[in-house]
């Protein structure tokens, strides 16, 4: 089995982030041969720092699917298409997320007093709003391919707002706090280009698991042959159930990751 994993709200519990709990069972999945690929809003700065602090080295997707990275030498040989980077191998899907603040001014710029862009925080104000320390705050401003919208005005507003720039052709998925504009791309793509990646390079066929907790998570579930949803009180717009048969989890991350996971038949047959 493959597993794709949303990290807030998801694996990570939607306020502390903390990693203690899912550090075990995460290195026993790896030392079973089972890869679990974060696929996730976070930055390569932010998804980095994480595998470190939990002993892992897979490849991971960022930013919604912004980009796919790859250990280096993971597979025997580089796909066709990436770039080749210090330690890992780049597949990028989406443009790089220049133009964005632009075109919104260009489209929406009434609008422009009831959001503020990642890149339009400081450090102490994403802190303010995720909980994230300072120095995670820090990691997740290194934006490659997406500026997420931190959303200040009324629903009505926004609407509005997401009507003026639909000239400009985004998809809009909401995560657990921001408004995520993707252009060419989502988690759901970026996960079909590694699963074929992946069936490139192994012999046997294998089921693949996705877990996610909100609206962005849509499209990888919905890619995958087992989809989880984590129950998230507290995220802003929940996934809807689409017509597959999803399982949801009881608890919240990272309580419901684990029993979830831990209770799938391919897991334990491993
Ligand atoms: C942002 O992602 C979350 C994921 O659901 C959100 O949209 O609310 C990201 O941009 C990420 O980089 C950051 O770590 C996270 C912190 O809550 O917020
Ligand atoms: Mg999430
Ligand atoms: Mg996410």
């Amino acid at each position: 089995p493959l597993i794709f994993t949303d990290l807030d709200g998801t694996l990570l519990d939607h306020n502390d982030y903390q990693c203690t709990e899912i550090a075990p069972f995460l290195s026993q999945l790896s030392r079973a041969g089972i890869a679990v690929v974060f696929n996730t809003s976070k930055t390569f700065a932010e998804v980095i720092a994480l595998q470190k602090s939990l002993g892992l080295n897979q490849p991971f997707i960022i930013e919604n699917g912004g980009a796919v990275y790859i250990p280096k030498n993971y597979f025997s040989l580089k796909p066709i298409g990436c770039e080749e980077l210090d330690e890992h191998w780049r597949y990028a899907l989406s443009p790089t997320n220049k133009q964005l603040y632009s075109e919104l001014l260009e489209y929406g710029s009434e609008f422009s007093a009831y959001y503020r862009l990642f890149s339009q925080l400081s450090a102490q104000e994403v802190s303010q709003i995720t909980d994230l320390s300072l120095a995670q705050s820090e990691l997740a401003r290194i934006r490659e391919y997406s500026d997420p919208l931190f959303w200040q005005g009324s629903e009505q507003q926004l609407l509005d707002f997401l009507e003026a720039i639909k000239p400009l052709g985004y998809e809009v998925l909401i995560g657990g706090r921001f408004i995520h504009l993707n252009r060419s791309t989502n988690k759901g793509k970026a996960q079909n280009w590694l699963v074929e990646q992946f069936k490139k390079h192994c012999r046997h066929a294998f089921t693949t698991i996705a877990l996610g907790d909100s609206q962005n998570d849509m499209a990888m579930l919905d890619a995958a042959d087992i989809a989880i949803l984590i129950n998230n009180p507290a995220s802003k717009a929940k996934a809807k159930l689409s017509h597959k048969p999803w399982r949801v989890s009881e608890h919240p991350a990272p309580q419901g990751w684990l029993d979830e996971v831990a209770d799938l038949s391919v897991i334990k047959a491993q």
